[in-house]
């Protein structure tokens, strides 16, 4: 008995070792491997049959067995590795696909430093707990002007300043020439206290040059409650200064004046480049100080224009140009180098 089956189990070997290294393709394998060994294969078969041999010949003919099993499942994976291979040699071969040229190189992207500019603007502005608010950039001029009590001949108000869009019917449109309009609606409709800023695109009708577009970016903000006063527009303007150029920035307000704001200043910061000690300073042209932003008290008329009782409530606004405030901190000298697309420059950020 046991020399049978041993003899059984070297045909098996032959036989399957043979056909399994002329096989030449996939589903032949496959067919071949179940009817060696698939539920009803023969060395399957042969294997379930030792159970009825006695110990001696069990302990003689189970390893032989069980190492043709693993014998041959091992040659079938490697029969089916080198068919697999073949396969797609073969496919390969049909096309023109050259798999020694090298691979394309992807540009790991990042952001513009505009967008990083204005993140980090609207960041520490958020954490000062002022609410981010959009409008459209197609404005009518009740909200872009009228309503901000910029006087009908108001020179922003001049086909030389502001881009028209003339409507046949009714009234004219403009492009938006500042983001105020979207305080203006929001106070329109929601009653105070009001903390919003208002980041977004502006069109104003200049020449190009190094430091001015014709499109360029603005974050407005406006904060209206009881007893809202200049003290706090100082402490919130310094807060946010000192949160975008460091806890020593130096910060000083001078008079100025805005149809929408009374009183108004003008914010400068102390030069970062030459802290205000160097006079050939190309940065600050050595007056030791840049001018940032605008801001001022909402003129009385305009919170009266947008249903706010100037009575009860008081507040203030301000508005920066992010360009301006990117061009400064990342000292960029040229506005055109944000819109030109020269990886160059702006993969430097
Ligand atoms: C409402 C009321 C008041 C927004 C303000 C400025 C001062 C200002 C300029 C900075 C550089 C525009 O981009 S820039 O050219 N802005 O100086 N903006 S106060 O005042 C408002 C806005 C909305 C309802």
């Amino acid at each position: 008995m046991t020399k049978e089956l041993k003899n059984k189990l070297n045909d098996l070997d032959k036989d399957y070792s043979a056909k399994i290294q002329s096989c030449v393709d996939l589903t032949a394998l496959q067919d071949l491997q179940v009817s060696a060994l698939g539920r009803k294969g023969e060395l399957t078969e042969l294997l379930k049959s030792l159970k009825d041999l006695s110990l001696e010949e069990k302990k003689i003919l189970g390893p032989l067995s069980n190492d043709l099993k693993n014998k041959l499942n091992t040659a079938f994976e490697n029969k089916r590795s080198e068919l697999e291979a073949a396969q797609i040699n073969a496919e390969l071969a049909k096309t023109d696909i050259d798999l020694t040229l090298p691979a394309y190189t992807f540009d790991k992207g990042r952001r513009h430093p505009l967008a990083i500019a204005q993140k980090r603007m609207t960041d520490i502005l958020a954490k000062l707990g002022f609410v981010w608010a959009q409008g459209p950039l197609i404005e009518d001029e009740e909200h872009n002007f009228d309503a901000l009590n910029i006087p009908k001949n108001h020179p922003a108000r001049d086909v030389q300043d502001t881009f028209f869009i003339k409507n046949t019917f009714k009234d004219c449109f403009v492009l938006r020439t500042h983001t105020s309009g979207v305080q203006v609606r929001t106070m329109k409709k929601q009653k105070p206290p009001i903390r919003i800023m208002a980041p977004g695109r502006v069109f104003r009708k200049d020449a190009i040059d190094a430091t001015h577009s014709p499109v360029f970016n603005q974050i407005e903000g406006l904060y209206i409650d009881k007893n809202i006063s200049l003290a706090d527009l100082k402490k919130d303007l310094t807060v946010f200064m000192q949160g975008l150029f460091g806890k020593n920035a130096q910060v000083r307000f001078r008079p100025s004046f805005f149809p929408f704001t009374e009183p108004s200043v003008e914010v400068d910061v102390k030069c970062v480049f030459c802290e205000g000690k160097d006079p050939a300073c190309s940065v600050c042209k050595g007056t030791g100080w840049k001018e940032m932003l605008g801001a001022g008290i909402v003129h009385p008329n305009v919170l009266k224009n947008c249903g706010i009782d100037p009575e009860v409530y008081s507040g203030y606004a301000f508005g920066m140009g992010v360009e301006r405030l990117a061009m400064f901190s990342l000292n960029i000298k040229d506005i055109r180098a944000f819109y030109e697309n020269d990886m160059r420059i702006l993969e430097q950020f």
